[in-house]
């Protein structure tokens, strides 16, 4: 059974640029470089390095073939990722009636493991502008082996697919670059396109201005922070520490905090950039809890972005050594017995990493020695921050109550916020964006293009005036230690800290502590006036204006 919303909802025609309306024809642009290691990433990408960048323009209607295309979602749900893939049907059956839409389930295993579905009209329609990615399920198994590519090309041949599309972040996108130069050289004749994707924004660049589900994702936590903050604000008695998904960028932090004005949000790459330990971060909460105590004021909220850990910069380093070390003796460390564990990597670590590692919680610890997840990343969400940081505040506030310098309470609520907005159903912006970039995806395929991700821009202008084309994905590669290896992956992109989206946190920050400023955002709007349901984040606003 479906809510009214949902039924309202499901006849929703997302907006698409004006050019993408009618017969469109590509203008290329100038050739392009990857951003960094130009020379080691052309060796690697030979067939699809340094293609021009690519613009749809008005063009003159021609018949079109029909295109068998196939699509994976990979990596981590993001609202919208059902309207990238009615996009791509909308577009493949507007080139012709008779295109085919095949869906690969549960991510890239669905391609190598040869386990499908047609997407026919009847299930598309039952989940246009819907969040999740249960249509055909997503997963995170990574794409770089040869096997894998010729497993999936004899499903591609056998469904006379011409293209795949893999929508995901910057690890998936990778995979895509990788497929498409696989397939080129081999000349198999199979395109493949990329579509940005991820709740953390961190896949963004000149030509990607922020990737789909991080408009969604930060206003449905921005509308719970603010529940929060009415509720702490009306009782007066709690300190909320709220984790905010987002593995290694603050962008979902960041957006959230100029959503909500909230008492202490922590930047991860301010953290960094300013050589900050772990107690210096706690010192700086601390801080705050008492200056507001001094004001009668026992209650406030910190938002702290999932990923903090790993841009401490000694725990940076101590990551890094774990990572060499643990590639490196994978099979000894396994027959470590667990309660010998801690011991064994203090032996093995140089002494100031060994230090550090020693210094911190039972727990955290533990998890940097666990295993990483297919891309070589720390699940830093397994990573319970938010309670370590306020048992820490809580130590230190206690010895300045020992030591006379604070009088206040402190009890202290903890939250996080990740599952709850990655599956949300997607704020107008994103259902227009993504069934944008799924119809530009179609549109790249029918010009035989590969190793291109779909590019959608001028995204705060009303999205008749979006402009739609390609960019080559090599452009966003640079390379990277994974595993304990150089690989070519794509330049994920951190929070800039003279960009205006921090800037303008940053001069508001200290108002923000020390006179309660909280902002109650509400609930996405779907209808309604456009000011109130077309806005796009505060980051985008501001890196446009
Ligand atoms: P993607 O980078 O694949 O978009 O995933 C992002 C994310 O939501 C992170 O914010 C979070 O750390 C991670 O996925 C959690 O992954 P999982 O759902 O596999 O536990």
């Amino acid at each position: 059974m479906k809510s009214n919303l949902q039924i309202a909802r499901a006849a929703y025609q997302p907006k698409l640029p004006a050019v993408l309306k009618g017969a469109t024809a590509l203008q290329e642009g100038q050739a392009t470089q990857s951003v960094a290691n130009q020379e080691d990433i052309q060796k690697l990408f030979p067939n699809t390095y340094g293609m021009p960048l690519l613009k749809f323009v008005q063009g003159t209607a021609k018949a079109g073939e029909p295109l068998n295309v196939g699509v994976i979602l990979s990596g981590g749900q993001a609202p919208g990722g059902h309207n990238v893939i009615s996009g791509i049907f909308d577009g493949i059956k507007n080139i012709n009636k008779d295109s085919r839409l095949f869906g690969f389930k549960m991510g890239p295993d669905g391609l190598i493991n040869h386990d499908y579905i047609e997407l026919t009209s009847d299930i598309i329609d039952e989940y246009r502008n819907t969040g999740g990615f249960d249509i055909i399920g997503s997963g995170r198994t990574k794409l770089e082996k040869t096997e894998q590519f010729d497993k999936g090309l004899i499903i591609l041949k056998k469904l006379g697919i011409k293209a795949l599309v893999i929508i995901g972040g910057d690890d998936s996108n990778t995979n895509a670059c990788v497929l498409a130069e696989y397939y080129a050289a081999q000349k198999t004749g199979v395109q493949v396109i990329g579509c940005p994707k991820t709740i953390d924004g961190d896949l963004k660049n000149q030509m990607i201005e922020t990737s789909f589900g991080f408009d969604t994702a930060c206003k449905t936590y921005s509308e719970m922070i603010g529940n929060i903050q009415r509720d702490c604000n009306s009782s007066r008695k709690y300190w909320h520490f709220i984790k905010l998904m987002g593995r290694s960028a603050s962008h979902i932090a960041l957006e959230c905090a100029l959503q909500t004005q909230p008492s202490y949000c922590i930047i991860s790459e301010e953290v960094e950039k300013n050589n900050m330990s772990l107690a210096d971060v706690v010192e700086g909460i601390a801080k705050v809890v008492k200056q507001r105590a001094d004001k009668g004021w026992n209650f406030g909220t910190v938002l702290i972005p999932e990923g903090l850990i790993e841009f401490i910069p000694a725990v940076k380093s101590l990551i890094s050594e774990l990572n060499e070390f643990l590639a490196a003796n994978a099979d000894e460390f396994a027959k470590v017995a667990k309660d010998s564990q801690r011991d064994f990597i203090i032996e093995h670590l140089s002494k100031e990493n060994a230090a550090t590692y020693a210094s911190l919680p039972l727990g955290v610890a533990r998890q940097l020695t666990l295993d990483r997840d297919p891309h070589g990343n720390v699940q830093v969400s397994l990573i319970e921050t938010e309670k370590l940081l306020s048992e820490m505040v809580g130590n230190v506030l206690a010895q300045w109550k020992k030591e006379g310098n604070y009088n206040g309470k402190f009890a202290a609520m903890h939250h996080f916020f990740g599952y709850e907005g990655r599956c949300a159903a997607p704020s107008n912006f994103d259902a227009d964006y993504c069934y944008s970039l799924g119809y530009t995806a179609s549109l790249l395929i029918q010009s035989g293009k590969t190793g291109y991700m779909s590019s959608v821009r001028n995204l705060t202008a009303p999205a008749e005036q979006w402009i739609a084309g390609g960019v080559p994905i090599t452009m966003m590669m640079n390379l990277e230690r994974r595993h304990g290896e150089w690989k070519p992956v794509i330049q994920k992109a951190l929070v800039e800290l003279d960009g205006k989206p921090f800037k303008k946190f940053a001069e508001n920050r200290q108002n923000w502590a020390l006179n309660t400023e909280f902002v109650y955002p509400g609930p996405i709007q779907y209808f309604g006036p456009s000011e109130v349901c077309d806005q796009t984040t505060k980051t985008l606003a501001l890196e446009q204006a």
